[in-house]
């Protein structure tokens, strides 16, 4: 008698070798990314105002229904579900607060959250500055930093992120040596903390690796952890993927906000840059309390169109980062035109709250053209809303910024980073945005 195995018809192997059979499974090795403007497919977008039935959303409450039906879809087939919303358990304890730091002009907290009764339960250190020289609730910014709180100011009293965490899980341990946490103040460039005080706004960080360490064993630590077979692969295809783990420490961040008097928590907008820009977009989508949204450099996963296939691509995203976006993404490796939806869907779900979209113009990974025809095409659900879009106003010039009361954007001269240009745009935009 043959053995079993050969009696399965070769087409079944082959197609199960190229997981044909497994739609989950990630393509080998996708197609590379496509850099140039000429070769970008034709490709159609979903309209953000037609609803599942092929229907006309025409007002504000068709569009809560069909908010209701896009998240849904984006949920299950991209970002994956959140397990929990904020944990009954959840404590609050601050570990440090200097009234007068930044020589005088702030006030520092330094926040431990942490998610469950044990004393080693997950944790989530948030760094927190209040400007002094103004009275009374004020609005804020939150985004998730990739280095830990210490690097995002030169401030020597913000603690460094945790021992028993950070050599485990340093991005770039060098061979052979002893991992060292990154330098403090080092990304204070990209923080930009006294500019944003002296503006008269609360600025809140937490580092990422706290929610969710970059790799792929960190499904099952820390706060992703907290999702019942929480490993990469291991998970359902509908689980959370880090980018929603890291969005959800983004909502606890806020919890927290709310509880503080000189924070406005309805005027918080989260912000982030690359990966953390991605999560930033998908807080902003899930969570309503944010005030408004500011992408930078967001890309594949955040700002861009997925169906232009220009720059980083799906199927690019989930080869080399299989953590990042739930196991059912994969089945859109480089079958973008069979996306349901895009990223201007995403960005809609923001809507009519304030949202500002900045690109880089050597940045081409991140597709800054996908990420402003996006933006663009989210117009017509602010149009719907009542907020002024951006209309049909060409992508501008580099560093020509673009701006309603609702809707803004810029492509900055230069390489894929945050910079104080970038800031003085999204502080520009928020005091035109959030006053009252
Ligand atoms: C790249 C990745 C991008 C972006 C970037 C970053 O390697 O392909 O999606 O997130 O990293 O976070 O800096």
């Amino acid at each position: 008698m043959k053995p079993a195995c050969l009696t399965v018809p070769k087409t079944w192997l082959t197609a199960l070798a190229l997981g044909w059979l497994v739609p989950d499974f990630a393509v080998a090795a996708p197609t590379p990314a496509n850099l140039d403007e000429a070769k970008v497919p034709a490709y159609g977008l979903p309209d953000p105002l037609e609803d599942s039935a092929g229907g006309r959303v025409t007002d504000a409450a068709g569009w809560r229904v069909r908010r209701a039906e896009l998240l849904e879809l984006a949920t299950r087939e991209m970002y994956g579900r959140a397990p929990l919303d904020r944990p009954e358990d959840m404590h609050l304890v601050v570990t440090a607060e200097d009234p007068q730091a930044l020589g005088g002009r702030a006030t520092r907290r330094e926040v431990t959250l942490r998610f469950g009764r044990a004393a080693d339960a997950p944790r989530m250190h948030l760094l927190v500055y209040l400007p002094n020289h103004v009275a009374g609730p004020r609005p804020a910014f939150v985004g998730l930093n990739f280095d830990g709180n210490h690097t995002t100011t030169d401030d020597p009293a913000v603690a460094v992120a945790e021992d028993a965490v950070y050599p485990e899980t340093a991005r770039s341990r060098p061979r052979g040596k002893t991992p060292q946490p990154k330098a403090r103040g080092s990304q204070s460039e990209r923080w930009q903390i006294a500019r944003v005080i002296d503006r008269g706004y609360s600025t809140a960080t937490a580092w990422y690796y706290d929610l969710c360490p970059d790799r792929v064993e960190g499904m099952e630590q820390n706060v992703a952890a907290l999702a019942a077979g929480g490993s990469t692969e291991g998970r359902a295809p509908e689980a959370w993927g880090a980018v929603a783990v890291w969005a959800w420490g983004l909502s606890r961040a806020l919890d927290y906000l709310e509880t503080e008097p000189r924070v406005d928590a309805r005027r918080v907008l989260v912000h982030g840059h690359s990966r953390l820009g991605k999560a930033a977009v998908w807080a902003a989508a899930t969570d309503e309390r944010f005030a408004g949204l500011i992408s930078n450099n967001s890309g594949c996963g955040g700002a861009a169109l997925s169906k232009r296939f220009f720059g980083e691509t799906v199927g690019l995203i989930n080869h080399r980062f299989p953590h990042w976006f739930s196991r059912s993404f994969r089945r859109y490796d480089d079958r973008e035109a069979d996306l349901p939806f895009d990223q201007h869907q995403i960005l809609a779900l923001v809507a009519p709250r304030p949202l500002y979209v900045a690109s880089a113009a050597e940045d081409l990974w991140a597709d800054p053209k996908g990420e402003y025809l996006a933006l663009a095409a989210a117009g017509p659900v602010y149009d719907l809303l009542g907020q002024p879009s951006l209309g049909a106003a060409p992508m501008p010039a580099v560093d020509q910024p673009i701006a309603t009361a609702a809707m803004g954007y810029h492509v900055r001269t230069g390489k894929h980073d945050i910079t104080a240009y970038d800031w003085d745009r999204f502080l520009d935009f928020a005091d035109r945005a959030l006053a009252r």
